[in-house]
């Protein structure tokens, strides 16, 4: 078993906070240690670069990229590293974030990228399946990620009011 994995997310923009930090909120929830940091592919590639080259000397499990419009971040963090990248499309102004969707999941063949859904749900999810990755090599991972299962199972009432 490999402990204490941790996971980061990263952005492409200050604006894509908004919708990230419910990844982050999941994490804290489930004990998961993470880093947060704004890495633009077009605006900082020389960081990007670098963090992606020495992804895997830092004990990350998961990456999670949050983009929007034509989205390259999370392509490109996974063509750099092979730790397993989780790309999140962030509602963009014009095509409401079909742009970064498509952007995100249409990797060709040979570089994945796992995506997941438009804006909120997305980042909750992203983090969720991060959890579901470290729990695969972690015990009390996978124990609070069941219980945090568990008590979302129990939050559904049987009838509506
Ligand atoms: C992308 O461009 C970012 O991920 C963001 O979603 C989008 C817009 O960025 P800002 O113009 O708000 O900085 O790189």
């Amino acid at each position: 078993m490999n402990k204490n994995l941790k996971v980061v997310i990263v952005m492409g923009s200050q604006s894509d906070f908004k919708v990230m930090k419910l990844s982050e909120k999941i994490l804290k929830k489930i004990g998961i240690r993470f880093e947060t940091k704004i890495i633009s592919a077009h605006r900082t590639p020389k960081r990007m670069y670098k963090f992606a080259q020495n992804a895997s000397k830092n004990d990350i499990g998961v990456i999670i990229a949050g983009a929007g419009g034509s989205a390259h971040l999370p392509g490109m963090i996974s063509a750099i590293t092979s730790i397993p990248v989780l790309g999140v499309p962030i509602e963009s102004k014009k095509l409401k974030g079909l742009d970064s969707l498509l952007s995100i999941a249409q990797m060709p063949k040979g570089i994945p990228v796992g995506t997941l859904a438009i804006g909120e749900d997305g980042a909750i999810n992203a983090a969720l399946l991060a959890a579901a990755i470290i729990a695969t090599s972690d015990k009390a991972v996978r124990k609070k990620l069941n219980n945090w299962r568990l008590l979302q199972t129990r939050s559904v009432k049987n009838s509506p009011k």
